[in-house]
């Protein structure tokens, strides 16, 4: 019989239900109930989305199924992969997902995220959970810690950059006078004086699908700060738009490189909000279509995978 290796797959969580998003913000809050007024704020814009529907969970389950089909196309003589889900934020939480796997009598897993981009205060605090609940079930893990320049997943975004200037070309514009604005989620800016790689890993992704795909007009740009007091990494998307309208850039291709799905920090921040800035600011600004189960963005994963269990051998 072959032996069962768990792959514990990290994501980050979104409610069951318009219900559910007072418990969902309270944990991202580390236990401080939002107020009244910020909790509509959160609820209003899940419900904008697609009227209350949550997609990142279907995206994650599929991305799960999906990168299980692809670990076990390797089809190793003596070991298969069985994943299972992690989620920050809501359940099946991190810690139910190592449990899930250690009540399955698996004692040997790899941890990866559904993000490619590492900070202490992201992809670390995933590793940070799953690791000491390893540690008391007696599951022997290891992770994946980033693949931000994994050359499929350069390939997989570089690919939607191009469609979109393609799309743009189509309809009236020259490809060179598009400028890519390559986002992720800000983080506070105190992650700086942390010597945090997260904003040097993000810069060397665009710098490689800026190339792959043959772009010379880009810059980056943050999405998505968080409504705390403290200064988060800018400028913001909305600002570096307003920034470019003034300086006669008509055409934008927003180019979320720090999400793999569809979810509310896309469809809100970027189709709904940044769309209404445009429609403001008269240009016209496209967005990436997200990776969610791309064969490219599955093989990075379970490749990424196999060689962390290959080192561990
Ligand atoms: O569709 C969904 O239901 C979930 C969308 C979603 C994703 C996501 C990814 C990241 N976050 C990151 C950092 C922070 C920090 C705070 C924070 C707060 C929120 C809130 C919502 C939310 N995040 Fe999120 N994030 C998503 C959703 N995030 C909702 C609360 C309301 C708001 O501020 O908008 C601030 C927490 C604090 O108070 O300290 C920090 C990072 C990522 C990308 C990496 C990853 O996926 O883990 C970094 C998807």
């Amino acid at each position: 019989m072959k032996k069962k290796i768990g792959v514990l797959v990290l994501s980050y969580g979104t409610p069951k239900s318009l219900d559910d998003v007072e418990a969902y913000y309270t944990h991202i809050r580390r236990g401080n109930p939002p107020g009244a007024e910020q909790l509509k704020e959160l609820k209003d814009r899940y419900e904008a989305i697609v009227g209350g529907v949550f997609p990142l969970r279907e995206n994650t389950d599929r991305q799960v199924e999906r990168m299980q089909e692809e670990l076990n196309k390797f089809n190793l003589p003596d070991a298969e992969f069985v994943c299972y889900q992690g989620l920050k934020h809501t359940d099946p939480f991190i810690e139910d997902g190592v449990r899930n796997m250690a009540a399955d009598g698996i004692t040997e897993a790899v941890g990866i995220v559904l993000a490619p981009h590492y900070s202490t205060m992201s992809v670390g605090t995933y590793i940070k959970r799953a690791k000491a609940t390893a540690e008391e079930v007696g599951v022997q893990m290891s992770f994946i810690e980033s693949y931000h320049l994994h050359p499929k997943l350069i390939e997989a975004f570089s690919q939607r950059v191009s469609a979109k200037l393609d799309l743009f070309e189509e309809t009236g514009a020259k490809r060179d006078e598009v400028k890519v604005l390559f986002s992720a989620h800000s983080l506070p800016e105190r992650i700086l004086t942390m010597g945090d790689p997260y904003r040097d890993q993000l810069l060397e992704t665009s710098e490689a699908v800026a190339a792959a795909a043959g772009v010379t007009n880009w810059q980056f740009t943050w999405q998505s700060a968080g409504r705390t007091a403290e200064p988060w990494l800018g400028p913001d998307v909305l600002e570096t738009m307003k920034d470019l309208s003034e300086r006669d850039v008509r055409y934008m291709l927003v180019s979320p490189l720090g999400f793999v799905s569809d979810h509310l920090e896309v469809l809100y921040d970027l189709d709904i909000e940044a769309q209404e800035v445009a429609e403001e600011l008269d240009v016209r600004v496209m967005r990436i279509d997200s990776l969610n189960t791309d064969p490219l963005y599955m093989e990075t994963l379970a490749e990424c995978v196999l060689a962390e269990c290959r080192k561990g051998a």
